[in-house]
C-alpha cells in the first residue's frame, strides 16, 4: 500500500524516484539526464543554457497503452540558448535513447527572462553611471536603496533595441530595511537592459516627480496593533482527506486526474474524467497579458505576458501548512530546471484538499413537511506564483454534480508610480497621496482540450431570444434558447453577449442522453474582458487572443499558446489568431476551447499596501452529461461536530 498515499498532514511528500503515469512531469532524475545530454552534444557542450525542460507529453493513444499495461516511452522538451549567441533551439530528447531527437531553431526567438536574471538585471541597472545620475538628481545617493525590476520590454520599435534580448526596467526606492519600496516610486527613470551582453543600453529620463515618503507597510512586523482575532476555525478532518494520490494520479469522490507541471503554464491537469466518463484531455493556464492603459513616460511598455515571458510555473510559492492552505492538505513538490544546468526544486509547490461546498441541493416538501439537504464538497487543486510585485493564485476545483471550475485569485502590490497629490494620471488611479495605481487589465487564457465522453465533439453557441413573432407572443413574454453548431475554426471566434445570455456548450454528437440528445458540458462567459488595445499597436499585435471570449481549435498538441510559442518581444504571429486562419473542421473531432477572461482593474486605495485577493475565473458545467442530478446520490448526513454557537443550547433566542 505505500503506493498509494492517502492525504493526512505532513505524511503526504512524495518523494518518489519513478513517474507513475506517463503524463506525470519529468523527475529530477530525468531532468538532469536530460541536461547531459544536451550538454554532452556536440551542438552545444557545457556552456549551454536551459530555458524550459518538460515532458513531451504522450499523445492521447499512449493512455490506453498504459492502461493495458504497457510502457509508455518518456520523452522530453527543452529550450535552450548560449549566452553569446542569438536564438533558441527546441529540442526533443528521448530519455530511453539519451539522444536529441529532434532540434529547431528560430534565430530571431529571445528565451523567456529568468528567475536567476532578475537580481543580475538589478545589479546591472544600479552600477550604471547614467542611472546613478538620475538618480542623484532625485536625492538618492545610496544605490543599495534602489530597488530595480525586471520588466519585459515588448516589441515597440525603439531606435537601438533591434533584436535585442532586453529588460525594460521600473524603479524604487527603499527607505530602510525591509520596508516596501512599492509606496516610493522613482518616477521617470527607466532603464534598458540587454539581458545577453549583460549591459545597460539606454537610460530613459523622463523627468522627475517628487517620491512619495510616506510609509505604507504590510509585513507583520511593522505593525504594532491588530484588531482583536475571531476565535479559532479548525478544519479538521480525523479520518484524513477522502481522496487517493497514486504518485501524481488523483481519485477523489467520483473524479480522477493527473496532476501535471511545467514551468511555463504551472498546474495542468490531464485525462480529467467523473464515475470514469472523460470529459477534459488537458486543461492550463496558457497565457496572460497584463495591459496598462497609460501612455506617459516608458509607462506605454507595461504589457507584460507573465506565463509566456517569465513562466508561472518557475515563479511558484513553496505553500505553508497552516497559511496558505488549510485543515487536511497533502502537497506535491515540483522540480524544474535552472538556467545553467542544476535542479530547481520547489517544495510544497501544489496544495491538495477538501473544501465544504456549502450545500449542495434541497427541497422541502411544504405538504409533507419533509426536507431533503446534502451538503456538499469540493476538491481543491491550486499553486501561487510571484510574478514581481504580483501574486497569482490559482485553484481547480471539483465538485460532487460534475462542475470543473477555474478561480484565479488575484493579489500581491499593485505596480505603483508617483504623481503629485491630487493630481493623479488621467490614466489611473491615486492610492496614497502622491502614489497612483495606473488603469489595467489581468487577461487570462484558458487552453481546455475536451474530451466529452471521448473523442468526437463539437461546438454549439447558445443564445437565448424574446420572441420576435406577436401572433405566438400574445403577453409579451415569450423568449427561447436558439443552439447553433459553430462548425469551423473561423466560425467559433466568438465574443460574450450578455443581451443573449450567451454561452457554448461542448457536446459529443455520438453519445446520448435519456433524452435522445447529445453529452455536453456548457462554459458560460461570466468574467469576459473588453479590450482597449487598438488592434494594429505594438502590444494589441501581441495580444490577439483578447479580442475573443472563445476561440475553438481542431486539436493539435503542439498548438500550445494562444499568443505564440516565443513571447518575448514576440511580433505576435504563431497564437491562436492564426492557427485558427486554417478554418478547420470543428465538427465531431477532438477539439480546443481557448477561454478569455480576467480582471479589469481601475486601482482602488483598498488595493494598496497589499491587494485583497481580486476573483475571476470560469466553470465547466454539465449541461446534459448526465441524466439527472449527479449528486442525487450523495448519501445524508449530519455533521457531528458542528454545534450551536455561544455555548448555549439554543442559538435563537426572544
Ligand atoms: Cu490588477
Amino acid at each position: 500500500m505505500d503506493d498509494l498515499i492517502h492525504a493526512t498532514p505532513g505524511a503526504a511528500q512524495m518523494g518518489k524516484a519513478e513517474p507513475r503515469h506517463p503524463l506525470e512531469p519529468l523527475t529530477a532524475a530525468e531532468i538532469r539526464a536530460v541536461m547531459s545530454v544536451i550538454k554532452n552534444s556536440p551542438d552545444f557542450g557545457e556552456t549551454v543554457l536551459f530555458e524550459t525542460i518538460e515532458l513531451k507529453e504522450p499523445p492521447r493513444a499512449a493512455l490506453d497503452d498504459f492502461a493495458a499495461g504497457k510502457t509508455v516511452p518518456r520523452e522530453a522538451r527543452a529550450n535552450v540558448f548560449l549566452a553569446d549567441a542569438p536564438g533558441v533551439w527546441r529540442l526533443t530528447i528521448s530519455l530511453a535513447d539519451e539522444a536529441i531527437t529532434t532540434k529547431t531553431f528560430r534565430e530571431t526567438a529571445r528565451p523567456m527572462i529568468q528567475l536567476e536574471q532578475f537580481l543580475q538585471i538589478e545589479d546591472i541597472v544600479r552600477a550604471h553611471p547614467d542611472f546613478i545620475a538620475a538618480c542623484a538628481k532625485r536625492g538618492i545617493t545610496d544605490m543599495s536603496m534602489v530597488c530595480v525590476d525586471p520588466w519585459s520590454a515588448g516589441n515597440f520599435s525603439v531606435p537601438g533595441e533591434e533584436g535585442g534580448y532586453l529588460s525594460h526596467t521600473f524603479s524604487w526606492l527603499r527607505l530602510r530595511k525591509d520596508e516596501n519600496f512599492y509606496a516610493h516610486p522613482i518616477e521617470g527613470i527607466n532603464a534598458v537592459v540587454d539581458i545577453k551582453a549583460g549591459k545597460v543600453i539606454r537610460v530613459d529620463d523622463y523627468g522627475a516627480v517628487p517620491i512619495p515618503m510616506a510609509e505604507f507597510n504590510y509585513e507583520a512586523q511593522f505593525r504594532t496593533e491588530f484588531r482583536a482575532p475571531l476565535k479559532p476555525l479548525d478544519i479538521v478532518q480525523p479520518e484524513g482527506a477522502s481522496f487517493v494520490l497514486n504518485g501524481r494520479h488523483i481519485t477523489w469522490d467520483k473524479w480522477s486526474l493527473v496532476i501535471g507541471f511545467n514551468a511555463r503554464e504551472g498546474l495542468t491537469l490531464h485525462d480529467i474524467r467523473f464515475d470514469n466518463r472523460p470529459i477534459v484531455n488537458r486543461a492550463a493556464l496558457a497565457e496572460m497579458v497584463v495591459p496598462y492603459g497609460v501612455p506617459e513616460g516608458g509607462h506605454f511598455r507595461k504589457n507584460v505576458f507573465d506565463i509566456g515571458e517569465y513562466g508561472l510555473g518557475k515563479l511558484t510559492n513553496s505553500l505553508q501548512l497552516g497559511c496558505d492552505c488549510l485543515g487536511t492538505i497533502a502537497y506535491l513538490d515540483v522540480d524544474l530546471n535552472t538556467m545553467t544546468g542544476d535542479i530547481f526544486h520547489i517544495e510544497k509547490a501544489i496544495c491538495i484538499h477538501e473544501e465544504d461546498a456549502g450545500i449542495l441541493w434541497k427541497h422541502w416538501d411544504f405538504r409533507t413537511e419533509r426536507t431533503e439537504v446534502r451538503r456538499g464538497r469540493k476538491l481543491v487543486i491550486s499553486s501561487i506564483a510571484t510574478v514581481g510585485n504580483y501574486e497569482y493564485a490559482s485553484y481547480w476545483y471539483f465538485t460532487q454534480d460534475g462542475m470543473i471550475e477555474f478561480e484565479m485569485k488575484a493579489t500581491g502590490i499593485i505596480n505603483t508610480s508617483a504623481c503629485i497629490p491630487g493630481q493623479p494620471s488621467k490614466y489611473g488611479a491615486e492610492v496614497a497621496p502622491g502614489l497612483q495605481g495606473h488603469i489595467h487589465q489581468h487577461a487570462f487564457c484558458a487552453r481546455l482540450e475536451m474530451a466529452v465522453d471521448g473523442s468526437g465533439n463539437s461546438i454549439v453557441e447558445c443564445n437565448t431570444v424574446a420572441e420576435e413573432d406577436d401572433a405566438k407572443n400574445p403577453y409579451g413574454n415569450a423568449y427561447y434558447q436558439t443552439e447553433t453548431v459553430l462548425k469551423s475554426e473561423l466560425a467559433a471566434c466568438r465574443k460574450a453577449n450578455p443581451a443573449t445570455q450567451r454561452y457554448w456548450k461542448i457536446i459529443n454528437p455520438n453519445k446520448h442522453n435519456h433524452t435522445g440528445k447529445p453529452t455536453g458540458y456548457k462554459i458560460y462567459p461570466a468574467n469576459v474582458l473588453a479590450s482597449f488595445l487598438k488592434p494594429d499597436s505594438p502590444s494589441g499585435i501581441r495580444s490577439r487572443f483578447t479580442e475573443n471570449h472563445l476561440w475553438v481549435t481542431k486539436f493539435d498538441p503542439e498548438e500550445r499558446y494562444p499568443a505564440g510559442e516565443y513571447m518575448n518581444h514576440s511580433d505576435g504571429s504563431g497564437g491562436v489568431a492564426d492557427f485558427v486562419k486554417a478554418d478547420r473542421n470543428l465538427e465531431n473531432t477532438n477539439l480546443v476551447l481557448w477561454h478569455v477572461f480576467g480582471v479589469h482593474h481601475q486601482p482602488r486605495t483598498e488595493d494598496f499596501p497589499v491587494q485583497p485577493c481580486i476573483r475571476t475565473g470560469f466553470s465547466l458545467m454539465p449541461s446534459g452529461f448526465f441524466d439527472q442530478n449527479p449528486g442525487i446520490d450523495v448519501a445524508p448526513e449530519v455533521n457531528k461536530a458542528s454545534k450551536l454557537a455561544g455555548g448555549s443550547t439554543s442559538c435563537c433566542t426572544g
